[in-house]
């Protein structure tokens, strides 16, 4: 699999793998006809690439990619790139992002811009030495941040097109680009990776931090959509929460499988 790391030995001119070593974690999904799929092993780390505009920001899709990190275990952290464009009209504001998924849900929120060059080096460093699924929309600029570090890599890691109509069966396989500093970079078969269809509705709750500090709902099964004695609702009602994260939540949880 993907990311594994495996003993080999040669006998009489083939190879064989002798032993894979204990996977520290998986990402996976659910196919389009429900089958348990593995993508990846030994993932540590899941960057979620973001443009405040530009494509213009898709809080959804970064709600959607950070759950499926959660119920995979596998942490994460946010890329908002595109800073530059920050004064423009229609740019999100990095004051509300930073207080939302920074403050509030605990992930670690950097700002680049591979124009300026701002942040660019926090980048760096945050992927150092780890093996990295970038998640992102297309011209987020997932390929500009990886060749604004590595100016001699030939990349093309928008090659993998995952783009599919409904239901319809595609190969995925993904492939480890190395860079160095024992830095990993996955190629990520496509969004799809990170769909939430697999997470059972009672345990999404989980797969968003902050709704754990909001305390202790009236009803131990509470979905957190209109139960009395709701503490995720009251959170919002008095912002502690962000309306637009719990928005992203209940969408995911009337989802039907489609991406
Ligand atoms: N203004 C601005 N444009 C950027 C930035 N990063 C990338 N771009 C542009 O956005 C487009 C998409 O970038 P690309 O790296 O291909 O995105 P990807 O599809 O996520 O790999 C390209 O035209 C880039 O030149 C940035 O920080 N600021
Ligand atoms: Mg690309
Ligand atoms: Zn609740």
């Amino acid at each position: 699999m993907c990311g594994d790391v495996a003993t080999v030995a040669n006998r009489q001119g083939a190879w064989y793998v002798e032993k894979i070593e204990t996977r520290k974690g998986i990402l996976e999904r659910t196919s389009p006809v429900g089958k348990r799929q593995v993508l990846a092993a030994n993932i540590d780390l899941v960057v979620v690439v973001a443009s405040i505009a530009s494509p213009p920001l898709r809080r959804g899709f970064v709600d959607r990619a950070l759950a499926s990190a959660e119920w995979n275990h596998l942490p994460a952290a946010l890329v908002f790139n595109k800073i530059d464009l920050r004064k423009t009209t229609e740019a999100a504001d990095l004051t509300v992002l930073e207080k939302v998924y920074g403050e509030q849900a605990g992930y670690t929120v950097l700002k680049t811009s591979t124009v300026t060059g701002e942040g660019i080096d926090n980048f760096k460093n945050l992927i150092r030495g780890k093996t990295v699924a970038l998640a992102g929309v297309s011209a987020t600029g997932k390929t500009s941040l990886i060749q604004a570090i590595h100016p001699h890599l030939n990349l093309r890691i928008g090659a993998v097109n995952a783009k599919t109509t409904k239901g319809k069966h595609t190969t995925v396989s993904a492939r480890l680009i190395p860079l160095e500093n024992n830095t990993f970079l996955m190629d990520t078969p496509g969004l799809r990776a990170f769909s939430v269809d697999h997470i059972p509705k009672a345990e999404l709750g989980y797969c968003f931090p902050e709704f754990e500090g909001a305390g202790r709902c009236r009803f131990r099964n509470c979905i957190h959509e209109t139960e009395p004695g709701c503490a995720v609702l009251e959170a919002v009602e008095n912002g502690t929460i962000d309306r637009e994260r719990h928005l992203s939540y209940l969408k995911l949880l009337h989802e039907d499988n489609t991406f």
